[in-house]
């Protein structure tokens, strides 16, 4: 055969089928949250300002990479006893064992007894993910509820790993706080064994969480209606700016002996967001049903990205790890949750000095990186027409994307969007 021939004939031959093997395919719509930095990044106005994505800002409106960060990166690059191997299937055993404790406490029973298991995955999403392909696999209620609203992401999460999602009332618009009453009448009605996802601090997008005494009352409902806690902690420190305070819903539940699982995610606390560093733990009731979860979770994780990233993993280990460092974390966190306070204010102050029809309390109450507005899709609209403040259409504006130089722009948007819009 000549083999020049047979190249010639497949080049023309591959024209004459004329179409793409993929012309059914049709134009799928940008991610709710990730679509807004994609237009954003279209608007040549130099005013233009985006509030879409949770990612924290300096006063100078700048992406940040904390210093303790910087510090271990350093320490990283200078051990020449640091190798690019394979992580074994759960990752780092070190970042695992430190992430627990950082999430369950330092002195932590449960991981005492080893009734925990904690394998590093793809930052919050990926342990999401590993978690609930777990459940798929192995809980015998295959039935997820999630707040109304959620983070976006997380229905789509759970029903492509193959549970059945439901929503339980969670946000009042009335009161802009939470209904109470109707959670605990959603999460009485669900069927014994059903998952309930939980936001363990800071809710996303509403900015509001239970109080502890309501967490305490939501505790006792799950234990004994046979729920399944699973907890999102993606904002632990980023809440109240401290690591302990913003975990203490995950740990009234880990406390009273029973069984939950939580994705930790290192995106926000340590601004290490493109470095996909998390955790999945799941607490178990002992020790020897820990090891045999966390064998069946191997065999999730195995053929979905067979192990996880070092380098983000061995930052943490070595901040978490060290006293010092760690210390200089927990000081450049809280530096970050308070400049999200005072963003709260200003903002509140703003829309006070313009006399902004409204109760605007809610911005300085609500909790986290969020401020849900309130404000609706038309006047969300109204707002990146005219004044290219780029958000989220169910009104969520990140605080951390917020700077003094950019309050009274925002304030006069929101000003015109509810004095002039719709
Ligand atoms: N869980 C919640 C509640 C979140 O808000 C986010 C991120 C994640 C998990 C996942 O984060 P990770 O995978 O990066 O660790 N939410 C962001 C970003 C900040 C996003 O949508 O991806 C948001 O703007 O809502």
């Amino acid at each position: 055969m000549d083999p020049n021939h047979t190249i010639s004939a497949s080049a023309t031959s591959g024209s004459d089928f004329g179409g793409s093997v993929f012309d059914h395919v049709v134009q799928a719509p940008e991610d709710p949250i990730l679509g807004v930095t994609v237009a954003y990044n279209k608007d040549p106005s130099p005013v233009k300002l985006n509030l879409g994505v949770g990612a924290y800002r300096t006063e100078e409106g700048k992406p940040l990479v904390l210093n303790v960060v910087r510090r271990a990166e350093q320490l990283l690059v200078n051990d020449r006893s640091r190798v690019k191997e394979y992580l074994p299937i759960v990752g780092l055993a070190e970042f695992n064992k430190l992430s627990a404790k950082l999430m369950f406490g330092a002195d932590s029973p449960a991981i005492q007894v080893k009734r925990v298991t904690t394998v590093q995955c793809l930052s919050g999403t990926g342990s999401l993910r590993v978690g609930a392909e777990f459940l798929a696999r192995h809980h015998h209620q295959r039935t997820i509820y999630i707040p109304q609203p959620t983070w976006g992401n997380h229905g789509k999460i759970f029903t492509l790993a193959g549970l059945s999602v439901k929503t339980y009332r969670y946000y009042d618009p009335a009161t802009r706080g939470l209904n109470f009453q109707g959670l605990l009448e959603d999460l009485s009605l669900a069927p014994s064994g059903a998952i309930v996802l939980l936001h363990a601090c800071a809710h996303n997008p509403t900015g509001v969480d239970p109080t502890l005494q309501q967490w305490e009352q939501i505790r006792q409902l799950i234990r004994l209606k046979g729920l399944l806690p699973f907890f999102d902690s993606a904002y632990q420190g980023f809440a109240s700016g401290s690591l302990d305070a913003d975990a203490q819903s995950v740990r009234m539940f880990v406390a009273d002996g029973g069984e939950c699982l939580a994705a930790q995610s290192y995106a926000k606390n340590m601004g290490l967001y493109g470095e996909r560093v998390g955790a999945l733990s799941i607490v178990c009731k002992t020790a020897d049903v820990a090891s045999r979860v966390e064998s069946q979770v191997k065999l999730v994780i195995r053929p979905m990205f067979s192990n996880p990233p070092i380098h983000g993993a061995s930052i943490v280990a070595i901040i978490l790890k060290n006293r010092d460092m760690y210390n200089e974390w927990t000081v450049e966190l809280k530096a970050m949750a308070d400049r999200i306070i005072s963003m709260r204010q200003q903002l509140f102050d703003a829309l006070r000095a313009r006399g902004t029809p409204g109760d605007w309390n809610h911005i300085l109450k609500q909790i986290g990186m969020f401020t849900f507005t309130g404000l609706n899709t038309a006047q969300v609209a109204f707002m990146t027409k005219e004044y290219h403040v780029y958000m989220t259409s169910d009104g969520r504006i990140s605080m951390a994307g917020l700077s003094s130089k950019t309050v009274p722009h925002l304030a006069d948007a929101i000003h015109a969007a509810v004095t002039r819009a719709i």
